[in-house]
């Protein structure tokens, strides 16, 4: 596929998650800045024409449509780049595992910011901040059933249950867009000096994403 998708990004949101993606198919992007500000509030205004729930990304496709989600656009882009890179096939062993965890990362982790970020949409001002330090517990509590996952190679699927995590990628041997999902995510909160210490795997894989020669530019423009 040569024709250009457009994103609408704000550099090291998770944008970054598709812009990477996008990379490494060798896909033609135009990015367009949401609103140019961090203010989670200011990008929402400036999102709302395109994604009624105002948040970044999204991805406007050759056609014209809009897509929300990163992990509609996760699985799309594989079959509009008719690729298995960053997608187990459906024949794959590790498709399963693939997407227990894409589905964990977008239904279970990534909706921790919305509450976390601004905290004030959700609970009156006093006991906000108490509100926001339960919700980065929560998502620790989170990110630990992760590394478990990894620990025991449970993510590489049910055929490799009980082996030992080898990396470099979540999956074992099998690089993906988990891999691509961690290298952004473990830059947020509650940062990478927690993910080392806490979720070494977790911050492993990442890493090994984030170093990729398709990737590196990309991380290197969000959170250079
Ligand atoms: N489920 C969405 C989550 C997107 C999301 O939460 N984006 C954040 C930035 S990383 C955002 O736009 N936050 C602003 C807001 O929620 O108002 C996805 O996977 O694309």
């Amino acid at each position: 596929m040569t024709a250009e998708v457009v994103l609408y990004e704000n550099p090291g949101w998770g944008s970054a998650i598709v812009e990477a993606q996008l990379a490494v198919y060798a896909m033609p992007v135009r990015l367009v800045p949401a609103g140019g500000t961090r203010d989670p509030q200011a990008v929402a205004r400036a999102m709302a024409e395109v994604n009624p729930l105002g948040q970044v990304p999204a991805l406007v496709l050759p056609g014209g449509g809009v897509m929300t989600e990163t992990a509609a656009m996760t699985l799309h882009l594989a079959d509009l780049a008719r690729s298995d890179v960053l997608v187990p096939g459906p024949e794959a062993a590790e498709r399963a595992a693939f997407l227990r965890w894409l589905v964990f990362l977008v239904a279970a982790v990534y909706p921790s910011f919305a509450y976390g970020d601004v905290p004030t949409r959700f609970v009156p001002e006093p006991g906000a901040a108490a509100f926001q330090a339960r919700v980065i517990e929560h998502r620790k509590a989170m990110w630990r059933v992760m590394e478990a996952a990894a620990a025991s190679s449970f993510g590489s699927g049910p055929r490799f249950l009980g082996a030992r995590f080898l990396g470099p990628w979540f999956l074992g041997a099998r690089f993906s867009a988990i891999d691509v999902y961690l290298a952004v995510m473990t830059r947020w909160r509650p940062g990478p000096a927690w993910f080392q210490a806490e979720t070494p795997r977790l911050w492993a894989a990442g890493a090994a994403a984030a170093g990729r020669a398709e990737v590196a530019p990309v991380m290197a423009r969000n959170f250079g």
